[in-house]
Order: structure tokens, then sequence, then C-alpha cells
């Protein structure tokens, strides 16, 4: 059944912000062009707001920043050619990333088309490779196309959609009628399959979780604690999943992903498990040292996703597409709970966590490992934090600790520089009541850089603090591991503390503790954003990550 419940006219520009903001979009973030004039009109009249960022590609971390927060999807808006072209890295992002975002791009006309050249290409065939769909608009049908956008964005893993909206479509005359579809039920599993993963949870002497970011999207923290608890089960969390149960439980044995250093620790621990529960963990933000990290022929093996494994990057002997609270409330029903330390009678989590902890200490006196630690020290527990890529993130990474879902966020599927600073701009617009604080390597902070300038424009007070080596420190480090010329991977130290002046905020350029901690009380104090630029030393990672 349909029904009409908007009077016309309405463009079908409208029809999709409409459906964007049912979703609960209030933020769109890019560049305008002339051909998407009327989406950007359309967006405003619906109730979503337009940020004008200075590049597509950090326009649309922007977004992510918010919906971080507010968990409604992305939208990316960017006029065609040039503008849809500089979009791509952060819809490749979104993809791996799980980031659900709506993408929407400006088009020629098909008939206009035919006989002109000037900005045409195939934008649907870009982006079909790096988003979940595409689509083009079509007036009649702007509803139903608007909607598949949102659900397939949202629904499984989530991801980007394309919308690509020829010119004229967006000022064409479109219906709006009620699209009625039921969501899919929750699902648990049942029957012989519960049985016998009841069983080897009953058994198990040695189990261990792996948590994964599905989590996050089922907002299943609660009954993961519980069944976590009730088992006394010891997990390791992906990157994104980080803080998904506040890192200092006594379970927890922090994250894992890109560090070689922790996986030194935690991988003996993982062969040693008999089962290992696989909960909502998506292994595409892991390194080759996670492939095949258990061997099912010998270990108990449960797999609980969003979607199925088409990944092989590694087995189980039960793979459970199935809804994450339900199915732990399915496999705890019947299934004793145990007492306090009565799994792991050798206690080798807690000795793994000792050597973690003593792998990646907390007391040094400067370099990016002191940096880190007097940020942990000075900074609220409940900072809302973003890391962009390369040697630096992989360390504080694994020295944070997290108290909350989604505290920290990073690009750890793609791993692209050039998120931190623009993912803290839009976490700071949804929050500006919490301490938002960006993580960048100098490299990476110049990638984004101009951003500063919607942070001033935006009247937005993040912390921008940057590691200032002077080098690409991860590639260099590679590159002298594998011997190879030092080429290409060193640079001049520039005055970032300047160039935050330049943008209308405070900057401080620190080389010890003391100066950080200043640097951080005035920086939370202020009602600019600021740049903490902290001068280390080349080759300060060696050893440490
Ligand atoms: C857009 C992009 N280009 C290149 C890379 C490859 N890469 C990964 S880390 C890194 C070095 C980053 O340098 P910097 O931002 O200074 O951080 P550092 O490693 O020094 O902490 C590079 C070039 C990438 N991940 N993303
Ligand atoms: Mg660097």
């Amino acid at each position: 059944m349909t029904q009409v419940t908007s009077p016309s006219p309405l463009r079908a520009a409208d029809v999709v912000a409409r459906r964007l903001f049912k979703a609960g979009c209030r933020h769109a973030f890019g560049m305008p062009g002339g051909e998407v004039l009327t989406l950007v009109d359309a967006l405003e009249k619906a109730g979503i707001k337009v940020h004008l960022a200075k590049h597509e590609n950090c326009a649309g971390f922007m977004g992510e920043g918010v919906h971080h927060t507010d968990g409604a999807p992305v939208i990316l808006l960017a006029t065609l050619g040039p503008g849809a072209l500089n979009g791509i890295n952060v819809v490749a992002n979104a993809h791996q990333d799980r980031v659900p975002m709506v993408v929407l791009t400006g088009c020629v006309d098909a008939a206009e088309a035919a006989t002109y050249t000037h900005q045409v290409l195939n934008q649907q065939a870009v982006f079909t490779p790096i988003t979940k769909a595409s689509f083009r608009l079509d007036a009649d049908a702007a509803e139903v196309i608007s909607d598949k956008a949102v659900t397939i964005a949202t629904e499984g893993r989530n991801g980007p959609v394309h919308l690509d909206v020829p010119i004229s479509v967006a000022n064409a005359p479109a219906r709006e009628r009620n699209i009625a579809r039921a969501p899919a039920g929750k699902t648990a599993p049942s029957g012989e399959t519960l049985t016998q993963a009841r069983a080897w949870l009953a058994a198990a002497q040695k189990p261990l979780a792996i948590v994964g970011l599905d989590v996050l999207y089922q907002a299943a923290s609660a009954p993961l604690r519980s069944f976590l608890e009730t088992h006394q089960i010891p997990f390791v969390t992906t990157y994104k999943a980080k803080g998904v149960l506040p890192e200092d439980h006594p379970l927890c044995l922090g994250g894992a992903g890109l560090s070689p250093l922790a996986d030194r620790h935690l991988l003996p621990l993982v062969e040693d498990a008999d089962l290992i529960l696989s909960i909502g963990y998506d292994p595409i933000e892991m390194r080759t040292g996670w492939r095949d990290a258990w061997d099912p022929a010998r270990q108990n093996v449960i797999d609980i996703m969003a979607d199925p494994n088409h990944h092989y990057m590694h087995q189980a002997n039960i793979n459970l597409i199935a809804s994450i609270p339900e199915t732990l409330a399915a496999l705890s029903e019947g299934t004793a709970p145990r007492a306090q330390r009565d799994t792991w009678a050798d206690d080798k989590p807690a000795a793994v966590k000792n050597a973690l902890a003593a792998a990646f200490p907390q007391d040094e006196a400067w370099g990016p490992a002191g940096v880190i630690a007097e940020c942990m020290a000075t900074l609220p527990a409940d900072a809302l934090l973003s890391a962009d890529s390369g040697a630096h993130r992989i360390l504080l990474s694994q020295m944070w600790r997290c108290t909350e879902p989604r505290q920290l966020i990073q690009s750890s599927g793609l791993c692209t520089m050039g998120c931190a600073v623009p993912m803290a701009i839009g976490r700071k617009l949804a929050q500006p009541d919490r301490t938002v604080v960006s993580f960048s390597g100098d490299a990476g902070f110049l990638m984004a850089a101009g951003e500063l300038a919607t942070a001033s424009e935006e009247g937005l007070a993040p912390i921008f603090v940057v590691f200032v080596d002077a080098s690409l420190a991860l590639i260099e480090l590679k590159q002298r591991q594998r011997q190879l010329a030092n080429t290409a991977v060193d640079f001049a130290r520039h005055d970032f503390a300047a160039m935050g002046r330049a943008f209308g905020g405070n900057g401080h350029r620190v080389t010890n503790r003391q100066e950080l901690r200043a640097a951080l009380t005035a920086a939370m104090a202020a009602d600019t954003f600021t740049v903490v630029a902290c001068e280390i030393d080349r080759g300060g990672y060696d050893g440490r990550i």
C-alpha cells in the first residue's frame, strides 16, 4: 500500500533530502558546484545543514565524525567531475571501514551528455567498486531510490551508497509516498548448532573472545559485558572496537590490529585457547598476522558476524549470521556461569596483560610514547579522540585505554592519512561540550591542514595534536628495516603552531612533557581550536610498535 503524504510540488531533490532527514541526518558536508545547487537548496529546506569543507575528502571525514555521535548516515555532497573524484578516498574508506554514507553527486543529463564532453565522465562506474550500490536518480522513483540508498547504507555491514543526480532530475517534480518496509527481525541460533555451541562454551577451559566493530553497530556493549563476565572470557578487540567495554575491565587484553609488538604477545594466547569466540569481528581491520590465527581442526571456533565469511581470513566450525545480543543470550541460557577466574587455570591472560603493559610503557620522558602518556594524564578520561594513519596511530591505539565505544575513531580498514583532523572537526560539531582531540603525524596533518579554516569558520574548538618528526615515520622504518636507501620519506620541520594561528586558532610548539601539559590545559579552556605541535626526534618508534 502506498499513500501520497505530501502535497506537490516537491522536487526530486526534496524527496531525497526528506528521506535523509527521516534517517536522522542533520548535517551534510561537501563543496557545491553549479550542478548540485538544487540539492543544496533541498537539503537545507529539509532541515539538513550544508557545511562547506575545503576538500571533498575531508568533508566525508567530518561527516563521519558526526556519525559516530548521532548514528545517522554521513551525507557527502560533491559536484560532478573533479568534485566527485576528490571524494573517492573517503568513499572507499567508508566502504572498508563500514561507515554508512550517502554520496550525492551532480551529473549532466543523459541527453545532454550525448553531445557534450566537458567534465563528463561515468561517475557510476567510478563509484560502483567502492560502494555497496550506485544509483542514478529518477524523478518518478525518487522516493524508492533514496529509501534504498539509506537502507543499503545502514543494514548489514554498513557502507557508502552513491546517488548520481542529473541536474534536471533534481529539479523535476516528484511525489512522496510512504514506503512501508519492515526491517528484518533479529535472529539467534537454535537446534543442534545451538546445543553444540553451548556444549563448547560449558566445556571450555581456555576461552578467548575476539571482538570487532559489528558490536558497535548492534549497540551490544551491555549484553557483551554480561556474557564475558558470566563465562569469564578474556577478550581482545580490534582498534575500532576499542572501548566497547571500558579497557580497564579485568578481562580486557586491549586492542589488536597493526602492531607486530602487541601481536607477539597476543597471538600465542590465541593459539593456546581451546574456544575462540569471534564476536562481530570483521578482519578487514587486521594485518596478515591474523590470517588463520587459530586452527578450527584443533580449537573450537564460533564466529558470530553481520555478513557471511567471504573474506577467508580465518575459518570457524560454527558460523552464525545472527544478532549478537540475541545470540549471546541464547548461548548463555542453560550454560552454568563460571566463578571468577574459573577459566585459564594457568592465568596466562593475566601474564599477557602484564607483558603488554611492559611492552608499551607509560613513563617515557618524551618521544612519541611520552607525548601519548602525557595526553592520557592531562586530558579527561572521556576525551573523544581521532587518530590518523602512521606510526603514531599504532602506538596510540596500543597505549590508550578507552572508556566508551567510539571514543577513539580512526581509519583502520583503508588506513588512510588525512582523516583525523576532519573527523575531530565533525565530532566537535556534534559534541561541542566534550573535549575532542585529533592525533596526526606531520605528513597526515599537512594533507588536511586546509580544514583549519573550516574549524575556524564553524567556531569550533577541537585540539589538533601533531607528532612533528619531519618524517613519514612508519614508511621510513620499513625502508630502513629492508636496508633500502633513505629516499622520499624525510621532509622539513614546519611551524605547525603558526599554521594554527594563521587560521585564527591557537598554536603551541612543545618539546617536553611540562610544555605539552601547559598547552593542553590552555587548549581545553580556549574558545577557538588549538594546534599542539609536539617536536620529537626522527626514528622515535624504533622498537616501540
Ligand atoms: C593517503 C595515504 N597515502 C599514503 C599512505 C601510506 N602511509 C601510511 S603511514 C604513512 C606515513 C605517515 O606519516 P606521518 O603522517 O608523518 O605519520 P608518522 O608515521 O610519522 O607517525 C604513509 C605515507 C596512506 N596510508 N594514506
Ligand atoms: Mg611523521
